[in-house]
């Protein structure tokens, strides 16, 4: 039987504690995050048994016992869409999955006060080869009044009014790290008990790092000061900081998960090809720049904080860059002296 440490906070019982005295607080926070939690230990069920689809089935085919087995990243955005729907605290969804948001309209979620925006399994090219991939996922309050279903503009409101965000990563352990304006604090998913334990109370991302994460494939397709920034990472030594380290492994939230913990910063630019990069404002950007701000870094697309820009489409996309406040400081002292 495993020994349970009782010192340790499970979600729930952090989540509730915390946001229990905040002014106006009504539970229905707490009762969103605890079903996110829900949904996450789901997936985390499936995506460990991933490299078993060859022996299960693959996607689009019936399995042994005779399901339907669906690709992940499906079966992630429905049971994520599932459990909030279920839950009484949120109004809505919309997610890198679905072409339009969903307004579950009835009763119950007509009344709710949040809407939640998802990426349910970002990085998923890096299944096949059993790498970390995760869940991406922001909070807001809904404009619309309550009584109504959620509209358009309840999902397309800039970063800065986020009330919660957060991402799972499920790597050598799954973790559900979430950042309200009070702090981000991580929770480990412990198998024995099936819960996640809080393993991480109050990460701040360290003000500079040695780290930088890029996809240099893509270093020709970018626009001169990101070179000059790139190039300045690669000649540091250690008479100015260095040297640096190049880390890249393609599932945004293991790099920027790490970045954060560690120091330093992430950069998806826009290209030649493609000006606004590959990242979706909404459901990438967003939560992430929201977390790292929080815990003491920064986030721009180049030109201004990420969480500034007002969004017009829910699927648009924005250059990134993310991290240690000192390399930002030092990447933009790079793009504003190359014209
Ligand atoms: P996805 O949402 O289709 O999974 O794409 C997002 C992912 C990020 O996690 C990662 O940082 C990036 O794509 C990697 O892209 P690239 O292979 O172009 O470097
Ligand atoms: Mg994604």
């Amino acid at each position: 039987m495993s020994s349970i440490n009782r010192t340790v906070l499970t979600l729930d019982e952090f989540t509730i504690q915390s946001l229990r005295n905040l002014p106006h607080a009504t539970g229905e926070l707490s009762s969103l995050l605890r079903d996110i939690g829900l949904a996450a230990k789901r997936v985390n069920v499936e995506v460990n048994k991933a490299g078993l689809v060859d022996i299960l089935g693959d996607a689009g085919t019936v399995n042994v016992q005779g399901e339907e087995v669906k690709k992940l990243d499906v079966y992630a955005n429905n049971q994520f869409m599932g459990v909030l729907q279920r839950g009484v605290s949120c109004a809505g969804i919309a997610s890198e999955e679905l072409d339009d948001f969903v307004a579950f309209d009835d009763d119950v979620s007509n009344q709710s006060k949040y809407v939640c925006l998802f990426d349910p399994l970002d990085g998923s090219g890096n299944i096949d080869v059993n790498v970390s991939i995760g869940t991406i996922f922001s909070v807001y309050r809904r404009i619309s009044p309550k009584g109504t279903p959620v509209t358009k503009e309840d999902f397309l409101q800039k970063g800065r009014n986020q009330v919660a965000a957060g991402y799972v990563i499920y790597g050598s352990s799954t973790m559900l790290v979430y950042a309200t304006r009070r702090g981000v604090n991580g929770f480990t998913l412990d198998p024995s008990i099936g819960e996640f334990c809080l393993s991480h109370p109050n990460l701040k991302c360290p003000d500079s790092g040695k780290i930088y994460s890029v996809n240099h494939g893509n270093f020709f397709q970018l626009e001169d000061g990101v070179k000059k920034y790139i190039n300045l990472c690669q000649n540091k030594t250690k008479d100015n900081g260095g040297p640096y380290t190049q880390r890249y492994i393609g599932s945004m939230v293991a790099d920027v998960h790490r970045n954060l913990i560690k120091g330093g910063i992430f950069m998806y630019p826009g290209t030649i090809d493609k000006p606004k990069g590959k990242l979706r404002l909404l459901y990438e950007c967003n939560p992430f720049a929201f977390i790292v701000e929080v815990a003491g870094g920064r986030a721009t697309n180049g030109i201004q904080p990420i969480l500034d820009i007002e969004p017009s489409e829910l699927h648009q996309r924005s250059p990134f860059f993310v991290g240690s406040s000192q390399m930002m400081d030092e990447l933009e002292s790079c793009t504003t002296t190359v014209a």
